[in-house]
């Protein structure tokens, strides 16, 4: 399997670590968005989107898309619940992460670290909704060690890739103490640094 990605993104990271985790042999391929490589004519056939991360599996069909990807390798897994309820549940978080969470924290650090705004410069309303954000996670957390029960899951995966990194966007996960647990406990379940 082939992974295009680049280093400096949360979605492509969720793509190393599950298959990292689960043991499954990949080309890591080094895609530098800021240098446009995800605009190639070549990799525009791949994925029209222009996007990474991108994976083209071992019979040479292409997938886009963090989530869609996490949850075709991790099919069978340990990573999602085989009740269907709670995995329902995880795919819900999983849905709220791209809609309502990774918008705004994800963002917010592309303009501080990437773009060179400062964080006094940052939109008010992305500001706002990244807290929202990082309390609705704090609430939920208030339930259970994981955001789906007791075992670490793709909801898992998918939420922490840059609530890790959301201090690079100005954000005081001080103000979020479970969710600072939380962060911990999941890189720890998944063997990352
Ligand atoms: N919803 C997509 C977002 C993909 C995305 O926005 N990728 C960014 C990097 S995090 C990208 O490739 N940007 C380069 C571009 O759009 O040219 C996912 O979860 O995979």
């Amino acid at each position: 399997m082939q992974v295009y990605g680049d280093s400096i993104s949360g979605n492509c990271l969720k793509v190393r670590w599950v298959a990292e985790y689960l043991g499954l042999p990949f080309d890591w391929i080094e895609t530098d968005i800021l240098k446009g490589e995800s605009r190639t004519p070549h990799f525009l056939a791949l994925n029209p989107a222009g996007q990474v991360p991108l994976v083209v599996l071992n019979d040479g069909r292409p997938l886009a898309q963090s989530n869609a990807i996490i949850l075709h390798l991790a099919e069978g897994s340990d990573l999602i619940p085989t009740d269907a309820y709670d995995r329902a549940r995880m795919l819900e978080w999983m849905f709220w992460e791209q809609y309502s969470h990774e918008p705004y924290v994800a963002v917010a650090r592309f303009h501080v670290r990437y773009a060179g705004k400062a964080v006094a410069d940052l939109e008010p309303r992305l500001v706002e909704r990244g807290n929202g954000a990082l309390q609705r996670l704090e609430d939920g957390l208030a339930v259970s060690l994981f955001l789906v029960g007791e075992a670490v899951s793709l909801a898992d995966v998918a939420l922490v890739a840059y609530t890790r990194l959301a201090h690079e966007g100005g954000f005081d996960l001080g103000r979020y103490p479970k969710v600072q647990t939380w962060v911990k406990r999941v890189e720890a379940a998944l063997k990352i640094a």
